[in-house]
Order: structure tokens, then sequence, then C-alpha cells
């Protein structure tokens, strides 16, 4: 199939938000050439969104390790030997401390991670706990839990979750190479779950796993053809973790990565697209491709949820060298999130009135740093 071919928007008509995409015109585009892929997307992408806004989330490990499920990929599964230090489920006060510090350093959602199938009854009132008092913050919640029953996802909501992050990884026909103690379709019950309960859905995969293009359009068509698009879309690249099945795949070519960044913005315009975690192993160049290709929102801080994840003065360098700025709230925090903006605003004219810029993750004036690589 060639461009024209393909039932897409034109530069200037406003892309339909489809959930009927069929596998041989996602395909097409991943074959695209690169130019014209991109071209695409970033048209796209302005259409829905400010194209310098990055919403900016930061990640912590609520429980670690001795997983049950088996995903090839991962550091926490009890059935590889990764040399993680195990921890239990960490105390409401210590996740909330942390919380305060990503909030103070610029996050503006707090994404916590258990390495769980599922949450055991008696780990629920802790985890709600945690979402009252991290919402409560002001800051925007997100969990990842593993498979929930519409009991735990209603709890969760009625808590204040905001989003439930729940990957589907990799297309269904790849999936039984990667994870063999859950299916496909265990996930997709999650998903519905959650959406039934009426919390926002942090849903994407993993590319870089051995995988083919097939497999990546295979993921995308799944995500763009539920009844709802995820509200936010994570592709991780995989970080290659030593002790795991997957720790010696070839790497995959990062424009390949960016194609998948590109696919998904135009798939699923409304989106937020994640480019999540591999930023550590990649370059500015290949980043500043991704929120070219419709990446806007990133995980910020030094650590994901087990392996490190760029310094966070990198990244407050990097989103003023691209003349990109942190997405302010959006959503029930109208209030304080008019107040930010405005805060940001005069801060912004005081810096420039001072030959200063202002740096709106650290919320500080700062003197410009000469880039040596520019
Ligand atoms: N146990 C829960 C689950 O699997 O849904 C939540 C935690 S799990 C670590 C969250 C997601 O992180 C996974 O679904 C996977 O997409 C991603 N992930 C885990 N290990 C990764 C790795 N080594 N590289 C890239 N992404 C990874
Ligand atoms: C997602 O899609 N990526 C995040 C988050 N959701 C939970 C996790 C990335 C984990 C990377 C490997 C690690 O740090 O263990
Ligand atoms: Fe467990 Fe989640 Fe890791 Fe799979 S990805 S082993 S479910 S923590």
């Amino acid at each position: 199939m060639n461009a024209e071919a393909l039932n897409l928007p034109t530069t200037f008509a406003m892309a339909p938000v489809r959930h009927d995409w069929a596998r041989e015109e996602i395909q097409a585009l991943f074959d695209l050439p690169f130019n014209d892929l991109l071209f695409r997307a970033a048209t796209v992408h302005r259409q829905y969104f400010d194209p310098n806004a990055v919403q900016v989330s930061t990640l912590l490990s609520i429980k670690t390790g001795a997983c049950p499920e088996d995903c090839k990929y991962c550091s926490q599964s009890g059935h590889h030997n990764t040399e993680l230090e195990k921890e239990k489920l960490l105390e409401v006060q210590k996740v909330v401390a942390e919380a305060r510090e990503a909030k103070q350093k610029g996050a503006s959602r707090f994404c916590m991670g258990a390495a769980w199938r599922s949450p055991r009854a008696k780990d629920m009132p802790y985890v709600l706990e945690m979402v009252r008092q991290v919402k409560s913050l002001g800051m925007e919640t997100c969990m990842t839990l593993g498979m929930l029953d519409q009991e735990q996802a209603e709890a969760l909501a009625d808590a204040g979750l905001d989003y439930y992050n729940h990957n589907l990884d990799t297309s269904p026909e790849y999936y039984g190479k990667v994870i063999t103690t859950r299916t496909y379709d265990d996930r997709l019950n999650t998903l519905a779950n959650v959406r039934d309960a009426g919390m926002k859905i942090c849903c994407g995969g993993i590319v870089g796993m051995g995988e083919g293009r097939q497999d990546r359009v295979g993921l995308l068509q799944q995500l763009a053809n539920l009844p709802h698009h995820p509200e936010s879309v994570p592709i991780n690249m995989l970080v290659k973790i030593e002790g795991t099945p997957l720790a010696n795949v070839d790497d995959l070519d990062p424009f390949e990565f960016v194609r998948t960044i590109a696919v998904a913005r135009i798939l699923m315009p409304q989106s937020f697209v994640r480019l999540s975690a591999g930023r550590q192993e990649m370059n500015d160049q290949t980043q500043a491709l991704c929120f070219m290709a419709g990446a806007n929102s990133i995980f910020y801080g030094e650590r994901l949820l087990t392996t490190d994840n760029p310094e966070a003065d990198h990244d407050r360098e990097l989103f003023r060298r691209l003349g990109i700025h942190p997405l302010e709230l959006l959503g029930d925090y109208s209030d304080e999130a008019a107040e930010d903006a405005l805060q940001r605003q005069i801060a912004e004219q005081e810096a420039e009135e001072q030959g200063l810029f202002y740096d709106a993750m650290s919320r500080r004036p700062a003197k410009p740093v000469l880039d040596k690589r520019a």
C-alpha cells in the first residue's frame, strides 16, 4: 500500500480518532520513508498537543523482586537469577516522602510499581493509603500492581487513583515467547476492570525484545483498537538485565524505536505517548527525534524501578536545549495548576529580565549552560 492509499489526514484536516485500524495500514505507516513518517506524526501531534510541553512522572518501586511471573525481560522475576536486592512493601511514610521530593524536583505524577502477579487482600489497605496521601500532595497518582479484579480496581478508584499502568508488552503472537505465566486475555481483563472502575489507563509495551516489526505493528494495533485509547501509552526500549533470558538479545535500531513512537502518535492522537524505559542507553539526539515524532511524556528522576534513568540535571538541560517545558497538571487539579502556571509565567519574566532562563523543572532561574556538543 502506498502512502496515498492510506486513509490518513492531510496536513490540515484534524486526524480522526479511530478504533478500527487494520494491520496493513499500520504496517504501511511503519514502511514509510523516515522523514514522511515523522512529518505525519509531528503534524498529528500539533493538532492535539502543545509540541513543546512534556508530561513528567517519577517512578518508585514500592515492592521489589521475588515476583512469581516469568516475564523474560524483567529483573524482578523470581524465575531469573538477577542478583537484585529484594524489598518488602515500603512503609506508607517512606513512599510519601519520596513523592514529596519528586514533586519538589518538578514531577507532576508519581507512579508506584510493585512486583506482584496481583495485590493480596492484606496489601490493599497500604496501597490505598499511599494513593490517598500522595494525592493529597497535589500530584497525580499512578500504580502498577499486576492483575486487578473488579473489586480491587474500584477500591483504588475510590481512593483517588488517577492512572493504572498495565502493559500489553508485545503482539498477541509474540506474547507467549516472553511470558508464560499469564495470558494476553488476562491483561485485557484487568484493563477492562480498570476502565469500568473509571480510572485512566496507562498501557503500552516494550520493543527490542527480539520481536519483528510485525509484532510492533500487532502491539500498536491492539492498543489503538481498544474501545478507548489508553490516556497514556508508554513505549519502553528493553533495558537488558544480566541474568534474564533477554540479556543478550540484539540491539534494536534506534530509528525503529523512533518509528514505533511516531506510529503510536498517529494511531492514538489524543494519548500521551511516553518515551519510557531505555533513555539512559539512548543519546540526546535519539530522544529529540522521539519528541519530534510525538512523544510527550517521560519518566524523570535517577531511577526507574530497578534500573537507572538519566540524571535529573541532564534532563533539565536537555529540556532547556530543546525548548521543552514540563506540562502543568491537568484535570482535577485546575486551581493548583492555574496557580502554578501563573507563578511560572511570573518567574519566566523575572528570569528573562535578569538575562537568565527559568528552569521550569527545578522552578528556579538558571544560567544557560553552553553546550559543548552543539
Ligand atoms: N508487576 C506489574 C506488571 O507487570 O504489570 C508492574 C511492574 S512491571 C515492572 C511494569 C512494566 O515495566 C512491564 O509491564 C514492562 O512493560 C516494563 N518493564 C519491566 N522490565 C523492563 C525492562 N527490563 N525493560 C523495559 N521495560 C521493562
Ligand atoms: C512502564 O511502561 N515502564 C515503567 C512503568 N511502566 C512501570 C517501568 C520500566 C521498568 C524498567 C526496568 C526497571 O527499572 O526495572
Ligand atoms: Fe513481575 Fe511485572 Fe516483572 Fe513481570 S514485569 S516479572 S509481573 S514485576
